[in-house]
């Protein structure tokens, strides 16, 4: 995993003196339900054959949240677990050293208290500093002291980007504000809380503003003329679910809440230039894709979903309406099955959809199981299949790794449903954006849909919008 800006935000690294009884993959997935962007191993006293199981066992924590795991100081470990990254410290491996054993793909961080040593790490070829210790600190010993000065001049010193570390808190860490870092590593912030995912969650929402940013997401979708569809409900969507919404835009159409009068599409070459200058300038926390109806269109979002290496796909594998009838022609679809769904983190298909990928009619309830399984196997993603209105419920199945789950959703009588598709997969995608685990998101995202349904709205002679903008509570620890 190549490290993000972004991962740098709330940096949690491990300590054995609050486990209580639980594990450290324990209480680094709580850390994880709060929102932490990347996690450190950070042990001191286990054994090797200890170390290294424990290592295994957090990486498949991070790898759900699509989280680095950057092992403290052990090269070997960090290589042996296939862990993202290393970070050593003035008197560990130096970096350079460090990157012939692990290779250009791996992250290396290092601690660094002077310019010089910032510099010198970034010309042996580090990816980001540790700088510290910014406040005192109980949980490290002989730490040298950087101040608010020192540390705006080591961060100014290289292109690096560098996190504050050391006795750093919620209540202190708007002292930091203006001096360039890319966001904080805590060691007692966050696992010597009585509340980890509570205290990781209040840390994220403070860092983030006190350096002002947001969880982000792109759209890559048509765009809907009446609004209530496609890249608006998308914007609307993530909007209303606290995230900035950035779009690539495959298509426009005319369109209403009767019917659609026309469709422009736009070339692969600029859709693709739309895709570049997003990744380039402010790469996206989690992308969703709507529809796409040609295969050069979809060769193209594949093609730069790899070159970027994006992360937290949701793809709404739109081909047929709810109605029956085709939406894209068999070249698309066979581009979808072999270039975007291998990609995708999770796709949400209908009941055709799903019978179009499983090759199997969808009867039952325990038919939508059997084609959630068939097509988990065969693509290797997790799916979501929607029960809508085939099976006369609001109830869907989430089919994962671990198994099957049931996500019972609240009837409501409301005939204005226009792009609920649409807005489902888009609010998915901003909960992944603000680090909830999949279950949680898609928990959180059929909340948001009865909102928006119970609303009622009522726009157009057709079937109209929902209502996007209605108030959603703020999340609470
Ligand atoms: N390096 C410099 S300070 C420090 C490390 C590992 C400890 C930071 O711990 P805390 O509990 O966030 O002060
Ligand atoms: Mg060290």
């Amino acid at each position: 995993m190549k490290l993000q800006k972004n991962d740098l935000r709330v940096y949690a690294v491990t300590d054995r003196h609050w486990l209580g009884g639980e594990t450290v993959a324990m209480q680094v997935e709580k850390a994880l339900r709060g929102g932490a962007t990347m996690i450190q191993l950070r042990e001191k006293k286990l054994d090797e054959d200890a170390f290294l199981e424990e290592a295994l066992e957090v990486k498949e924590i991070c790898r759900k949240y699509h989280v680095p795991l950057i092992i403290n100081d052990n090269v070997e470990i960090a290589r042996k677990a296939d862990a993202d990254g290393v970070h050593v410290g003035q008197s560990d491996m130096a970096a350079k050293n460090v990157r012939e054993i692990l290779g250009s793909d791996k992250i290396i961080g290092v601690s660094a208290a002077t310019v010089e040593e910032a510099r010198t790490a970034q010309l042996q070829g580090a990816d980001y500093l540790g700088v510290g210790a910014v406040f005192p600190t109980s949980t490290k010993d002989n730490t040298r002291d950087v101040n608010y000065e020192k540390l705006k001049a080591i961060c100014e010193s290289v292109e690096i980007p560098a996190v504050a570390i050391g006795g750093i808190t919620k209540d202190n860490l708007s002292l930091l504000k203006g001096s360039k870092i890319a966001g904080i590593a805590v060691v007692s912030a966050v696992f010597g809380q009585p509340d980890i995912t509570c205290a990781a969650m209040e840390l994220r929402r403070s860092v983030e503003k006190m350096l002002g940013k947001r969880p982000t997401a792109l759209s890559i979708a048509g765009s809907d003329s009446s609004g209530g569809a496609g890249i608006q409900a998308d914007i609307k969507t993530m909007l209303a679910n606290g995230v900035y919404a950035m779009t690539a835009i495959t298509a426009l159409t005319a369109q209403n809440t009767t019917g659609v009068a026309g469709i422009f599409e736009t070339s692969p070459e600029f859709l693709g230039q739309q895709m570049d200058c997003v990744f380039q300038d402010i790469f996206p926390d989690a992308v969703k894709i709507g529809m796409v109806s040609s295969d050069k269109l979809i060769c193209m979002i594949a093609d730069k979903l790899e070159q970027y290496a994006a992360r937290r796909i949701v793809l709404d594998p739109v081909m047929v309406a709810t109605s029956g009838s085709r939406l894209i022609n068999e070249d698309a679809v066979s581009a979808l099955k072999e270039r975007l769904i291998p990609l995708a983190d999770l796709i949400t298909p209908n009941i055709p959809e799903a019978e179009v990928l499983a090759g199997i009619s969808i009867d039952s309830v325990e038919d939508m199981a059997v084609a959630a399984k068939i097509i988990h196997d065969h693509y290797h993603c997790n799916v979501l299949v929607k029960g809508g209105h085939h099976m006369n419920d609001a109830n869907d199945l989430l089919y994962t790794g671990d198994g099957c789950r049931w996500f019972y959703g609240e009837r409501i009588d409301n005939p204005n449903t226009h792009g609920t598709g649409c807005t489902l997969s888009s609010a998915i995608a901003s909960n992944l954006a603000k680090g909830f685990s999949l279950e949680e998101s898609v928990g959180k995202a059929k909340a948001y849909i009865s909102g928006a349904l119970r609303s009622d709205l009522n726009l157009g002679s057709g079937s109209g919008p929902l209502d996007h903008g209605f108030v959603i509570a703020d999340d609470q620890c």
